[in-house]
């Protein structure tokens, strides 16, 4: 029996990125999704993990508290979620942990909201990170032969996704390569059922309408 916690989906990139691999997987599970920064929210989440973060997926007894991790497991029961040639499976290993930790001033100056469409320019800072994402992103689509990263899809198209939707939401220009890329991504049908779920909610956080 598997539950995936996870935030508001027009916010929640950590938790889009393990949704999507589960749906890739084809594993069956239950969402619950728990809304972020409101009273007792934080309780909430301290509730299911100690990390106090979505994503987390509880396996039976077992509670796994991380996007990356959570991915992990999964490629553990299903085969093909990472790439099959090993030299690849390991690149796509460090892009993934590399997405998850680095860009900083990329995601802070562009937090996911898929509802949102602004022409405000980015700061210098923020564009030369989502520049060295694009030059990544550009380097493995450069060394196969496409639609995803490493050809077929894998977890690290998975983490791949939310930044797509950043590039498209705070209009930050990349070459055709990328565009292309990133076009697929977002025409994915689970990316499309994620997006209409999000669509429908109302919550709004305003720290992340006003960056
Ligand atoms: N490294 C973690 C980050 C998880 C994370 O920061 N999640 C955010 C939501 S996107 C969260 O739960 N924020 C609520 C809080 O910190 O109170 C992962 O990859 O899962």
């Amino acid at each position: 029996m598997l539950t995936l916690y996870i935030g508001n989906k027009n916010y929640s990139s950590w938790s889009m990125r393990p949704w999507l691999v589960l749906k890739k997987a084809g594993l069956p599970f239950e969402e619950e999704l728990i809304q972020l920064y409101v009273p007792g929210g934080k309780d909430k989440l301290l509730a299911l993990s100690p990390a106090g973060t979505v994503p987390v997926l509880h396996v039976d007894q077992a509670v796994i508290p991380d996007s990356l991790e959570i991915s992990e497991w999964a490629a553990k029961c299903v085969p093909n979620l990472w790439p099959k040639d090993l030299a690849d499976k390991e690149r796509a290993k460090a892009l993934c942990k590399q997405m998850q930790d680095d860009f900083t001033a990329f995601r802070g100056a562009a937090p996911m909201n898929l509802r949102r469409r602004t022409t405000s320019p980015l700061s210098d800072d923020a564009l030369d990170s989502a520049a060295r994402l694009e030059e990544a992103f550009a380097d493995c689509l450069g060394r196969h032969d496409g639609p995803f990263l490493f050809d077929d899809w894998s977890i690290a198209d998975a983490f791949a996704t939310p930044y797509a939707t950043r590039f498209a939401s705070y209009d930050v220009p990349c070459g055709l390569k990328v565009d292309t890329y990133f076009s697929e991504l977002l025409a994915d049908e689970d990316y499309l059922q994620w997006e209409m779920d999000a669509m429908a909610e109302d919550w709004i956080i305003e720290a992340f309408e006003t960056v």
